[in-house]
């Protein structure tokens, strides 16, 4: 699932230059039996299979160092946003854990998670999309993995509301005009009216943010 999304563009660039070292590792060289077993039915019934605690205590404990925050990937967990996204980006060490299955054993959580993020209110069938999301995210805010022309300055939710209406040439496309404000070089002028629409644009669609 990791190959691909993972080794283009911005991402790919940012391993290749040093700025993020990500290894993904193969549960099951955690496990001793011949069949290499990471699952089994949940005690009680109930349907599908969860994630034994053994195999992950195994592989947390050994890849886990002092400065790790060991992080499980659930709908049960506190919602993803930007101010994570910063948080995380200021971490030396991230131990993503990705569900499968039904989830984890709860031991796992009790014992091994500093931390615990959702990507939104929705059941996926495995967690290595939301670890993707997460590692996107957080690596895009590492200093000099987005060059000057992509600043992560003044982009949606950096200052809690979403972007400004944005546009670019032709100045009028089938009788749509670029608002004159933006045309008129006026550099003072254009960041009030930006700043307005971005305000503007939040109060509408997502009210929630201004809250
Ligand atoms: C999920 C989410 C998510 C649940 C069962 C993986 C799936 C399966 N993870 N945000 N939403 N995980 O749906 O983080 O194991």
């Amino acid at each position: 699932m990791f190959a691909g999304p993972l080794d283009e563009s911005i991402i790919k660039r940012a391993r290749e230059a040093g700025l993020l070292d990500l290894k993904i590792h193969q549960l099951r060289d955690y496990t001793h039996d011949r069949h290499k077993t990471v699952d089994d039915r949940p005690f009680g019934g109930g349907p599908g299979m969860l994630l034994k605690p053994e195999p992950l205590f195994e592989a947390i404990e050994d890849l886990r160092r002092k400065s790790t925050r060991v992080i499980l990937l659930s709908p049960a967990g506190r919602k993803f946003d930007q101010a994570i996204a910063r948080e995380l980006a200021g971490q030396k060490h991230l131990l993503l854990v990705t569900g499968h299955y039904e989830g984890f054993d709860e031991r796992v959580r009790e014992k091994l998670a500093d931390d615990e993020l959702s990507i939104g209110d929705y059941v996926l069938t495995n967690g290595a999309l939301p670890a993707m999301v997460v590692i996107d995210a957080v690596t895009r805010l590492l200093p000099g993995v987005l060059g000057d022309d992509e600043s992560s300055r003044d982009e949606s939710f950096s200052a809690g509301l979403l972007e400004y209406p944005q546009y670019t040439r032709p100045a009028e496309f089938r009788g749509m005009k670029v608002p004159g404000m933006l045309l008129s070089g006026n550099h003072a002028e254009i960041k009030k009216w930006r700043a307005e629409q971005a305000k503007l644009r939040t109060k509408w669609q997502r009210p929630d943010l201004l809250k």
